[in-house]
């Protein structure tokens, strides 16, 4: 009766995972809707002019590739002097319009499709099912066989399930009859066990073989505080590695040892205080040292407190980042949630003086060796901040102020030369799993010298130039 239920259980593992499986091969109008919902809708809409124009035909005034392109990166276009591109750009009053780099290129296509898909559907009924028109239904077909292909495996795994089971079911009958059983479950229980053992001990070391030097601790720490936040994290790794090991191997091990042969009796063995002793005191003061020494790296990473740190604001929305510099008086404006708009998206307070040279930006630059108190703030919903090399993750939470410090030490090019990866690139990224758009939120981060540095903020355009430079008001 185990082993049937275990079958079933089976059967719908696999038949999630076909369902899984069909759900990502399927890009079209569809995937095209979700990502224009998710990352678009803040700044268009099909046929009507919000932030950026309406995108209604936009596939017939433009390449595929001239929109492939612009889409990943406007402002590099806007840049290297593109006409169109230019244009745009002006008849949109020098609005900037997000990058999105890591979006793909099927990605890219299929919003691409759901716009021409909308673009052409009829205006009184513009978004429900039945008007979904020709250019979805092409790469629909593909799709369809696709689906066929699972369905039709998924069939074969059923199909293979019933029969082991139907054998298995055979085989008990036999033993009946016989009056000996033909398996012993025992015997074969404890012999998987030690498989178990063997093939899941083998699967952690290739696990720390093969994906160890993919993580962000291969590199090293590009922080102060990292130092000791990794020298922490190695700690706890290694001593609960060992007490894993040890654990897995006498758990299984005795398992496959102890497998009945029908003769051996169990010994009644009710307690033993030494044993009981040693495996509470060990474990109590090993995690006591843990602890201790947590709380003791925690207070050192969150009392990090220097009055010439930088300050910046990091800016959460659905779905990117911002960074707001406190310009040369280092004081970051104040914040106004009611002036939240199209004009001022982080909403900064225009009444403040201290943020007429705040500076905002698409890329967050840090000097090396400088401490920084990044404060962080979000628009809509609970984002979190993570800066994996740093070491550094905070949550953002919309009405309530977050913050942390600390200090880079190693510029993007020594981190470049180090890795010997010369496109590496710092990222700030946000750590919410929830919804579907947060793991792309990205923004790239640089750690720069002082010169390169200075150079960096000086190109940036101040919030209300005017009032201090004699620049034009760019209040974005
Ligand atoms: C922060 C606001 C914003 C977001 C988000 C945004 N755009 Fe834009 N978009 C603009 C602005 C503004 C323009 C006009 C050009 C300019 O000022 O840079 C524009 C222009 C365009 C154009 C060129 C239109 C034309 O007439 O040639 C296309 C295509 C486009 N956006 C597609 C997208 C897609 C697809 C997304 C989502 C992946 C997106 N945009 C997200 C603001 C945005
Ligand atoms: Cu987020």
């Amino acid at each position: 009766m185990k082993i049937r239920n275990l079958f079933f259980k089976i059967t719908f593992l696999v038949t999630v995972l076909f369902s899984f499986n069909h759900s990502l091969s399927a890009q079209t109008v569809e995937e095209g809707k979700t990502l224009f919902t998710a990352n678009c809708t803040a700044c268009h809409a099909i046929k009507d002019k919000v932030v950026g124009p309406a995108l209604k035909d936009v596939d017939k005034r433009r390449k595929e590739a001239w929109l492939i392109k612009w889409i990943k990166n406007s402002q590099a276009m806007v840049k290297s002097g593109d006409p169109e591109a230019v244009q745009v750009y002006k008849e949109n009053n020098e609005s900037i319009m997000t990058s999105f780099e890591s979006l793909t290129d099927t990605q890219i296509k299929s919003i691409l499709a759901y716009v021409k898909a909308e673009s052409e559907a009829p205006a009184a009924v513009p978004q429900t099912a039945g008007t979904m028109p020709a250019a979805g239904n092409n790469a629909n077909t593909t799709n369809n066989q696709e689906s066929n292909i699972n369905w039709m495996l998924m069939i074969i795994g059923i199909l293979l399930i019933v029969i082991i089971s139907q054998v298995f079911k055979i085989l008990s009958r036999i033993g009946e009859i016989q009056g000996k059983p033909v398996v012993t479950w025992n015997k074969t229980n404890g012999i998987l066990m030690m498989a178990f053992l063997i093939i899941g001990l083998l699967a952690t070391v290739w696990e720390f073989a093969v994906h160890g030097p993919l993580t962000v601790f291969e590199a090293g720490p590009a922080s102060e505080h990292g130092v000791e936040y990794d020298s922490m994290f190695m700690i706890t790794l290694v001593l609960t590695g060992i007490v894993f090991v040890i654990t897995q191997v006498l758990l299984f091990w005795y398992g496959f040892k102890y497998k009945s042969d029908g003769k051996r009796k169990a010994l009644y063995y009710p307690d033993n205080h030494k044993i009981e002793l040693l495996w509470t005191i060990i474990p109590a003061i090993v995690l006591t040292v843990l602890v201790i020494r947590g709380l003791i790296t925690w207070n050192h990473m969150t009392n990090h407190n220097d009055p010439k740190a930088r300050k910046i604001e990091l800016f959460a929305y659905q779905f990117g980042w911002n960074a707001r510099y406190a310009g040369t008086d280092n004081k970051l404006g104040a914040h106004n949630f009611r002036e939240v708009g199209v004009m001022n998206a982080l909403g900064v307070d225009t009444n403040d003086v201290n943020a007429y040279d705040d500076v905002i930006t698409n890329e967050l630059h840090l000097e090396v060796n400088q401490p920084v108190d990044l404060a962080f703030r979000a628009k809509d919903v609970i984002h979190s901040a993570l800066l994996p090399h740093f070491r550094v993750q905070m949550n953002v939470v919309p009405g309530l102020p977050t913050k942390f410090s600390f200090t880079p030490t190693v510029t993007t090019a020594e981190m470049r030369t180090k890795m010997n990866k010369p496109g590496f690139d710092y990222v700030l990224l946000c750590n919410k799993i929830c919804g579907s758009a947060h793991y792309r939120m990205k923004m790239k981060v640089v750690i720069d010298t002082k010169e390169e540095y200075q150079k960096w903020i000086n190109s940036q355009n101040v919030l209300v130039a005017n009032k201090v430079k004699n620049k034009t008001v760019a209040l974005k």
